[in-house]
């Protein structure tokens, strides 16, 4: 389902819950949703119900409180603590190297040019552990397609905004800061990998990586780099932050794969956050369950060596 939206962001929360009732009133595949029947949990809605293909979105609460975010600490309860410091308006994200028409656009321009889509991903952190996220944002291809790739472009880097003074986190050197990811420019333009603006009809939290984050549904979370500023189309494989920090055990792909453990770790598995402390692990998917969609772009390539 899409709709157009203006600056002031994503669906209304109302309108949210309406279409998720309608959507579940029409046999359960929630709207935009890909790679799999997820049902949305809403925020008011009791944990353990609307169950399609076994899964459910998680909650609010376990969404918005147990995060990875660097710049807040490196605590999984210190984003939901920290990240209030950091402001979010006015926002602007440059875009810059190998495109037509390079500038620094306010997030006002950038949202309200874009189609707007709810999307239930599963999301799986290289930490073994997942949960399933009902999004708002556009296809990251529609605002590349916005800016012109010109023709020698590769590759896509993105860098996260650098303000100690709210980001707290970044007082320590525990990343070389900004926080840097890359993409492909194939993997860039893939219908599925989306910039997220909003959760479950609401804006984005700043511990999530407001305003404006990049989610990458078949990688580990890592690649979903949180808080974007920055955004440059080049030719060569840009450097990604856990890659600088540790290569031998975060590649630049750094794809979802049951078959190639971490070097410390299987990644065979994975818990669920929400199940319990006692419920068993699910076994994790080839691309995280996006197989079907995604494997295609690695075709011939040895994901062991690319991990
Ligand atoms: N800028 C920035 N982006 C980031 C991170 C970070 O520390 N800094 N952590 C990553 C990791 S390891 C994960 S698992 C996800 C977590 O996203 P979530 O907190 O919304 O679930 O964000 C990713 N994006
Ligand atoms: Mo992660």
């Amino acid at each position: 389902m899409k709709n157009r939206l203006t600056a002031d962001d994503v669906t209304p929360k109302h309108l949210y819950l309406n279409r998720r009732q309608i959507m579940a009133g029409l046999g359960g595949i929630a709207a935009g949703s890909i790679g799999g029947p997820l049902m949305a949990r809403t925020p008011d809605q009791a944990p353990g119900v609307d169950m399609a293909g076994g899964e459910t979105a998680n909650t609010w609460e376990d969404i918005t409180t147990y995060n990875n975010f660097y710049e807040f600490g490196t605590a999984k309860s210190d984003p939901v603590e920290n990240a209030h410091r950091l402001t979010t308006s006015p926002w602007a994200i440059e875009i810059d190297g190998l495109v037509e028409r390079p500038g620094t656009y306010s997030i006002e321009d950038i949202v309200s040019g874009m189609t707007i889509e709810d999307r239930i991903y599963r999301f799986r952190c290289v930490e073994a552990w997942s949960m399933v996220i009902p999004w708002q944002g556009f296809e990251l291809g529609q605002l590349l397609e916005q800016v012109g790739v010109q023709s020698g472009a590769r590759y896509v880097a993105f860098q996260t905004l650098v303000r100690p003074e709210e980001m707290i986190g970044q007082n320590r050197a525990t990343v070389p800061w900004p926080y840097r990811e890359g993409l492909r420019l194939d993997e860039a333009m893939h219908p599925l990998t989306m910039m997220a603006t909003g959760i479950y009809g609401e804006t984005i939290p700043n511990q999530n990586g407001a305003p404006i984050r990049l989610v990458v549904p078949w990688k580990y979370g890592f690649k979903s780099i949180k808080s974007i500023v920055k955004i440059t189309l080049t030719d060569e494989q840009p450097e990604n932050s856990w890659n600088q920090i540790l290569s031998r055990e975060y590649g630049f792909y750094s794809n979802v794969n049951p078959q190639v453990d971490h070097p410390r770790w299987s990644q065979a598995s994975e818990r669920r956050i929400g199940d319990g402390l006692f419920a068993r692990r699910r076994d994790t998917l080839m691309f995280n369950g996006y197989e079907d969609e995604v494997a295609g772009l690695y075709e011939g390539m040895d994901l062991a060596e690319f991990y």
